[in-house]
């Protein structure tokens, strides 16, 4: 007998865990489409300040869409520019927005206006410490995740920064909305596993989170 697949988890908070949701085809365009990005608006480390000193954080990162995420000794902040290259990020592909459409139908969520793709890349050792996501203007709508390559242990806590934390195993092709109150809890990556049959050239991780970042309507 051999070991379940983690299975589809939706829970009254608004948290949906889709293992598998993107098709093999999917996920190679979706590493097209990472590629191609990262071309025109290179990965960066990003920084923050921490009782007056600067740290570097575990994962580099680019954007597309209008708006980008980005922090540094300035803090956390949308921009319309690529920091390094100082031109705008460039458009969601299609393929990325079509999915995205299909991830909120899945969850029987309401058409939203994807204003950010943030594109997160872990390179084996790295990681994201607990955190809250609180730039967006509004916290009130959803946020779809969709990881490829490497796997990753996500730790989702509560509203408060002890409260315990539940483990999910994150692998290439899952999606995970956080929708309702699930949207302001703390969550991180505590590592990325190495994983056979990785498609990235370097066994790193991807991961592409679809924002909404204003309080804009569709
Ligand atoms: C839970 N990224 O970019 S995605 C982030 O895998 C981020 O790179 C992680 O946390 C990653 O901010 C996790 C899943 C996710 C995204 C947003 C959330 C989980 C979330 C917002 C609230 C709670
Ligand atoms: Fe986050």
């Amino acid at each position: 007998m051999s070991a379940k697949a983690s299975k589809e988890e939706t829970r009254a908070d608004g948290f949906h865990h889709i293992p598998g949701f993107l098709s093999v085809n999917e996920i190679h365009a979706l590493l097209d489409a990472a590629r191609s990005i990262c071309l025109e608006a290179p990965l960066l480390r990003p920084r923050m300040t921490i009782g007056g000193k600067v740290i570097d954080f575990k994962l580099t990162l680019t954007n597309a869409g209008p708006l980008g995420w980005w922090s540094d000794e300035r803090g956390f902040r949308y921009v319309d520019r690529h920091p390094v290259t100082e031109m705008p990020f460039p458009p969601i592909p299609e393929i990325i927005l079509d999915i995205g459409k299909r991830a909120l139908a899945r969850c029987e969520l309401p058409p939203m206006r994807i204003e950010n793709c943030l594109i997160n890349h872990y390179a084996e050792g790295e990681s994201l410490g607990q955190h809250q996501d609180r730039t967006e203007e509004d916290l009130d709508a959803p946020i779809l995740s969709l990881s490829v390559g490497a796997d990753a242990l996500f730790l989702l806590g509560g509203m408060d920064r002890k409260n315990p934390t539940r483990k999910y195993l994150l692998r290439s092709g899952d999606l995970v909305i956080q929708s309702g109150p699930s949207r302001r809890a703390f969550h991180g990556i505590k590592q990325i596993y190495p994983t056979i049959g990785n498609p990235l050239r370097d066994r790193g991780r991807l991961n592409f989170t679809l924002r909404k970042v204003t309080k804009e309507t569709l």
